[in-house]
């Protein structure tokens, strides 16, 4: 069977590695000294350092690390004699958004590897395999399609469309994938790993307010709230700030100001919808040059995907009203699109009883496991989040909050692993 407890970060003898101790072993990787934060774009170098940090503390754990052929890491604590069927999964994901928060992520990866700990200290014996599971580039932060890892993974994307996606240096999903050694042309949804797992769970820092409203440290999730993304260029005409008289401009930037401002206001006028533009690139950029064109793009989200989709065409409509205004052009584009997701209640009702009677609060941010619930039973486990605040670097777990986490997420591991 696999060796005792490994020697991991924060790791005493005997004692399950402490997930602050773990977290503490990722510290200063992507950290971003101009906004603060961690910038880890997935796929490519950066992610390889990450992943090999994970695929380290695996093997000190006895487990089996394997990639698959979309990059997704699976480390396995194999049942003596018995065949990877059956299993249960759990994981997260190492990368990040641009100066996000220590926690987003990494904190269901590190209370995988530490729920490790705990159960073989319980001297559990699983009579069913565990996986613990890192997806690759769950923020498109790189390549701009959330969750692209378990979208590649679940055949949710086109694998030629996905290896043909650029990142802002233009490099390809192609090249960051052979940079750490993967064929694009293997991309595509990979049933035979999907076959292996009868049920995933994802531990969370959670994104918001929830448990600070509960006064709760730990609780379980019931829904995702549907979100989208999607990019709407303006294109005028650039020229000199200095030679070019005001009445005789197409200045696509004053165009992409009067959309964001629509954004906002089209998910004032919705109830429960939110609207964000948090990403604006005027072309090329220069103090003394009207753009010739602008990219920004959309996040919008509403529990019903109708709902979202309605709040698009007000916002695409009044986005060519705002370069029409310019004698501009817009155009829009789909980035990519997620439906809302409610966890399948026996799971999650199971594992209520297994904790003892948590809370089960929906969450507005998406996840690797709303991607999966299309394909198996699938829960959520959140942590407190003191701040209630996310993708930013005041996002924050006490570390007691944060031990709670694995301690309960062995217990929901357990309660699953006995069966
Ligand atoms: O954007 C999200 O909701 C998630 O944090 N990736
Ligand atoms: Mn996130
Ligand atoms: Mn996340
Ligand atoms: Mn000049």
């Amino acid at each position: 069977g696999p060796a005792g407890p490994g020697r991991g970060a924060g790791f005493g003898a005997g004692a399950p590695a402490s997930v602050v101790g773990l977290l503490a072993a990722l510290e200063g990787v992507g950290a971003d000294p101009r906004r603060g934060g961690y910038t880890r774009p997935g796929f490519g170098r950066e992610e390889a350092t990450l992943h090999e940090w994970f695929a380290q503390e695996a093997r000190a754990r006895g487990l089996d690390i394997e990639r698959d052929r979309n990059g997704v890491l699976w480390a396995w604590w194999d049942v003596p004699g018995g065949s990877r069927s059956n299993a249960v999964a759990t994981g997260s994901h190492l990368d990040s958004v641009p100066g996000g928060g220590q926690y987003d992520g990494p904190l269901g990866v590190a209370s995988a590897l530490a729920a490790v700990d705990h159960l073989r200290l319980r001297g559990l014996s699983p009579s069913r395999p565990l996986a613990l599971v890192v997806f690759p580039e769950e923020e498109g932060s790189r390549f701009g399609v959330a969750c692209l890892g378990s979208r590649l993974l679940t055949g949710r994307l086109d694998p030629a469309e996905a290896a043909g996606l650029r990142d802002a240096s233009g490099l390809t999903l192609a090249e960051a994938l052979a940079e750490s050694g993967l064929d694009a042309r293997h991309l595509g949804r990979d049933q035979a790993a999907l076959d292996r797992v009868a049920c995933f769970v994802e531990l969370h820092v959670e994104q918001g307010r929830g448990l600070i409203d509960r006064d709760a440290a730990v609780g379980l999730g019931s829904s995702i709230l549907g979100h989208g993304r999607w990019k709407l260029r303006f294109t005028g005409q650039g020229n000199h700030a200095g030679t070019t008289l005001m009445a005789d401009r197409r200045d696509p930037l004053v165009a992409a100001a009067g959309a964001v401002l629509a954004v906002r206001d089209a998910a004032l006028a919705v109830p429960e919808a939110r609207a964000t533009v948090g990403r604006l690139q005027p072309l090329p950029g220069g103090t003394n040059v009207i753009a010739s064109a602008v990219d920004l793009w959309i996040d919008a989200r509403h529990p019903d995907d109708e709902v979202t989709a309605e709040l698009l065409g007000s916002i695409h409509a009044a986005a060519r009203a705002a370069a029409e205004a310019e004698s501009c052009e817009a155009e829009l584009s789909t980035e990519s699109v997620s439906p809302t997701v409610h966890f399948g209640h026996a799971l999650t009702s199971r594992l209520v009883g297994a904790l003892g009677g948590v809370p089960v609060l929906a969450t507005g941010a998406g996840h690797d496991a709303g991607v999966l619930a299309a394909e198996i039973p699938t829960a959520m486990l959140f942590v407190r989040n003191p701040t209630g605040i996310s993708h930013s670097p005041e996002e924050y777990a006490a570390d007691e909050d944060a031990e709670a986490g694995a301690v309960a997420l062995a217990d929901a591991l357990q309660e699953l692993l006995l069966v």
